[in-house]
């Protein structure tokens, strides 16, 4: 289901999904269970599904990171996604994200740090030291799954580029290729998609670089074959498919912000008292979970920094969380 508008109208995230589509789907929804249905994930149907044996098995040790919460199934990681690359519609990544190109796979690393270069994947990517991750992923458009991802500690593989000491933040860049790319035609976003962090959340370790899912490499619509994982952050600053890494001393440019600086701060960590300009960040529809009640779709509350304070509150202490949002 892709939502055209024309060129120049820029889209903001949740305008497209939430409010319109959504909606839609939400009606569907509600009749199709009321009809006697039994539709555990919204959308499916439009998606192409994507079988997990035909990707390759990683092997990987499990982490201590865990959440216990039930998975999200494989079916609907694979086919609810955010790609803007490959239009705004849940269903479009895994219907047209088989067009990129992720073999050979580099990524350039510049700015303040001293082994900057191009790097091949296999050369920045240990496959013997993977570990499995399961995190909660909370989209900015309040909706949640938990995601059982197979990849490294970011910070393992940042270290090797021995960033100096004017290096503050870090940004990372999505591929921007418009053959591979068809959603890149419309001006959603400013492309190439891009992302950030400060330094010191980029060596937190819960920051990770996923190159898989489920025990497989990743699927194409999921970000192969690197995307970074913030579970403390909304979903958007867990680029995909990573091109690029730059270190600077000043605050990069991020796409979402670009877009929209009021709805979308450079930190942009899950904080369920302040609330997304159009809507409440209080709590979060669990995709793929239903209640016993027709059409009702299980919520949770949201909680602050997604559950992870623990491990990060303190990078923020005495920043004001509502101006540096
Ligand atoms: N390059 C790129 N990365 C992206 C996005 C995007 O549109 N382009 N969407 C983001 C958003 S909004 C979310 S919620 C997650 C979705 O990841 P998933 O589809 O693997 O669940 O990817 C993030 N990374
Ligand atoms: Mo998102």
């Amino acid at each position: 289901m892709l939502i055209r508008r024309p060129p120049g109208f820029a889209l903001k995230e949740n305008q497209v999904t939430s409010q319109s589509v959504y909606m839609h789907r939400r009606e569907f929804m509600a009749a199709f269970i009321a009809a006697g249905g039994a539709l555990a994930l919204p959308n499916v149907a439009q998606a192409k599904r994507a079988r997990q044996g035909d990707y390759a098995p990683l092997k990987a040790t499990k982490s201590s990171y865990a959440i216990e919460d039930p998975l999200t199934s494989w079916e609907a990681v694979t086919s609810y996604n955010n790609f803007y690359e490959y239009g705004t519609g849940k269903g479009d990544p895994a219907k047209k994200a088989h067009k990129l190109i992720t073999k050979p796979w580099s990524i350039t690393v510049e700015g303040e740090a001293g082994k900057i270069g191009i790097y091949a994947l296999e050369d920045l990517i240990d496959y013997n030291a993977l570990e499995e991750r399961i995190y909660r992923h909370r989209c900015v458009e309040a909706w949640s799954m938990v995601i059982p991802w197979v990849g490294v500690p970011l910070a393992s593989v940042l270290k090797r580029f021995e960033p100096n000491s004017r290096a503050k933040y870090v940004q990372f860049i999505t591929k921007n290729n418009r053959k591979e790319m068809p959603g890149t035609f419309w001006p959603v976003l400013k492309w190439p998609y891009r992302e950030g962090l400060r330094m010191d959340e980029a060596f937190n370790p819960l920051a990770f670089l996923a190159v898989g899912v489920y025990g497989r490499i990743l699927p194409n619509q999921n970000g192969a074959p690197i995307r970074l994982v913030v579970p403390w952050k909304y979903g958007y600053k867990s680029i995909k498919s990573i091109v690029g890494i730059r270190f600077s001393e000043t605050m990069p440019p991020t796409s979402w912000n670009m877009s929209a600086p009021r709805e979308y701060g450079f930190y942009s960590n899950v904080n369920p008292n302040v609330e997304h300009p159009r809507w409440s960040q209080a709590s979060e529809r669990i995709i793929g979970a239903q209640t016993g009640f027709a059409g009702a779709l299980a919520r949770r509350e949201t909680h602050m920094f997604n559950g992870y304070g623990d491990e990060v509150a303190s990078l923020y202490a005495g920043m004001d969380l509502r101006v540096n949002h």
